[in-house]
């Protein structure tokens, strides 16, 4: 059973001397000038805004990361995910990113779940798997707000420029991470801490301070391969290597079109991203949930009713999922992926709601009712439901599923 969480201070300042953080507004604020004390206090405020680890790395620490995501693109592995190509130069080096910045603060906000089993509800297949990360508050807004005050603190007390980044910027976070201390790239690429298991996410202060930098962690996953072997979609080509095309996080959330035929099955009810790899490593036993109210799971995204769900039109949906990350997916994106789900449900009773889909405006979602009524009903009953559609796309989707 998880323990509550409480901040844990990582490598970097022992507990019997945390500091307290210093105050604002005192009528005489004196500038942090020492860089260690500074650190010290910025680990001190890191931990009053929620972040559990803390570290910093240099700018230029991520060199071989560089290496591997030139060989990712050239192996097309990002799949449709073309920022990632336009982006690269300034991705894998923080000075091309930002010339002035002299230390890169990493910073690791723990999400871990409340539930003994978060893949248990991978066996009820009337019902939607929402991915640990999306069920709450979208993590982006919050952490930005977060990294906002404290790089807030960071010039008001020691000055220097600042930028911020969280997940959607040109930014490697996770080998920044991993070289700041924070833990260590596992073999399913996630960085894994040694108090918070798969559970983090990840933020990043760049700063025109130099502070003291921190020694990067050592590799702990040994001979295990737990995250490899439980892939659904056989998507890591090797340990340490992700093929995203192939990953249920990428086909689910950032893939545009219908979903390629081959993977339909292995998605199962994950309608949005997949927590597979992440739950099964065994670090995970040192993990702790999430203390942050607004990162826990709201009662309505814990195992939605694939019939509820696919009945949502674009308000519903904006609606339900208001301030959380799955909005970033659209409607017709979300009720493709639930589609699949019903496709995957075995349950008849879910017929009526994929045959309504069959006339929606968008051919993604008519597509994925094709599939879905394909797999749910007796092949007569399902060829009498044939009719020409005005995308070429769905016409497809009949031809192959009646051939
Ligand atoms: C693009 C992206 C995705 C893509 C691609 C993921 C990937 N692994 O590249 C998709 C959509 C699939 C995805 C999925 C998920 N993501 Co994502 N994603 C990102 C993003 C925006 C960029 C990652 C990136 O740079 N990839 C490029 C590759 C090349 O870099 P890399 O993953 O670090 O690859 C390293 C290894 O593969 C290794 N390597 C490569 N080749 C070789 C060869 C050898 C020989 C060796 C030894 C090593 C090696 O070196 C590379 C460089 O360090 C980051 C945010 C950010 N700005 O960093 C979030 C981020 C990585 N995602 C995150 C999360 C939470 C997820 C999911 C868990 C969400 C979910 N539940 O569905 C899944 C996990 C899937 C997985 N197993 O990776 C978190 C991870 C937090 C953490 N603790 O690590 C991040 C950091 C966002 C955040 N701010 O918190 N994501
Ligand atoms: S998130 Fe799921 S599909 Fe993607 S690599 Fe991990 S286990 Fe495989
Ligand atoms: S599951 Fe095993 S191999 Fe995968 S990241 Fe965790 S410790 Fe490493």
């Amino acid at each position: 059973m998880a323990r509550l969480n409480t901040p844990h201070p990582g490598s970097h300042v022992d507990d019997a001397n945390r500091p307290s953080p210093p105050l604002y507004g005192g009528r005489e604020k004196k500038k942090l000038t020492d860089p260690a004390a500074l650190k010290t206090a910025l680990i001190a405020q890191a931990w009053a805004h929620g972040f559990g680890v803390v570290g910093v790395t240099r700018p230029d620490s991520i060199t071989e990361a560089k290496k591997h995501l030139e060989a990712f693109l050239a192996d097309g592995a990002h799949g449709d995910m073309a920022w990632m190509e336009t982006t690269a130069e300034r991705r894998g080096d923080p000075r091309a990113l930002w010339g002035d910045v002299r230390s890169v603060i990493m910073l690791g906000l723990n999400y871990g779940p409340d539930e003994e089993d978060p893949l248990a509800i991978l066996k009820r297949r009337d019902r939607g798997a929402i991915s640990v990360y999306a069920r709450g508050d979208d993590y982006h807004e919050l952490i930005k707000s977060r990294l906002k005050q404290l790089a807030r603190w960071l010039i008001e007390n020691a000055g220097g420029d600042v930028k911020i980044f969280v997940d959607t910027a040109a930014v490697m976070e996770k080998p920044l991470a991993a070289s700041a201390g924070l833990g260590w790239q596992g073999k399913h690429t996630n960085l894994v801490s040694r108090q918070f298991g798969s559970w983090l996410f990840l933020g990043a202060i760049f700063t025109t301070l130099e502070l003291p930098y921190d020694a990067a962690d050592k590799d702990h996953c040994g001979s295990c391969r737990a995250c490899v072997d439980i892939c659904p979609t056989k998507a890591f080509p090797s340990p340490y290597r992700l093929d995203a095309r192939r990953c249920i996080s990428y086909l689910t959330i950032e893939h545009k079109g219908p979903i390629p035929r081959e993977f339909r099955e292995a998605i199962g009810n994950r309608i949005y991203g997949c927590d597979d790899c992440l739950a099964v490593c065994p670090w995970n036993k040192y993990a702790k949930i999430g203390r942050d109210a607004k990162f826990g799971a709201r009662e309505a995204l814990r195992a939605p009713k694939l019939s509820e769900l696919a009945r949502l039109d674009d308000a519903q949906f904006r609606t339900l999922f208001a301030k959380t990350a799955v909005k970033r997916a659209g409607r017709d994106r979300f009720v493709r992926n639930v589609l699949i789900a019903i496709g995957n449900s075995g349950d008849v009773t879910l017929v009526p709601d994929a045959k309504r889909l069959l006339d929606d405006a968008s051919p993604l979602v008519r597509g994925a009712a094709v599939w879905a009524l394909s797999r749910l009903m007796g092949r007569d009953e399902f060829a009498a439901l044939r009719r020409e559609d005005a995308d070429a796309g769905v016409n497809e989707e009949w031809d192959i599923t009646l051939s």
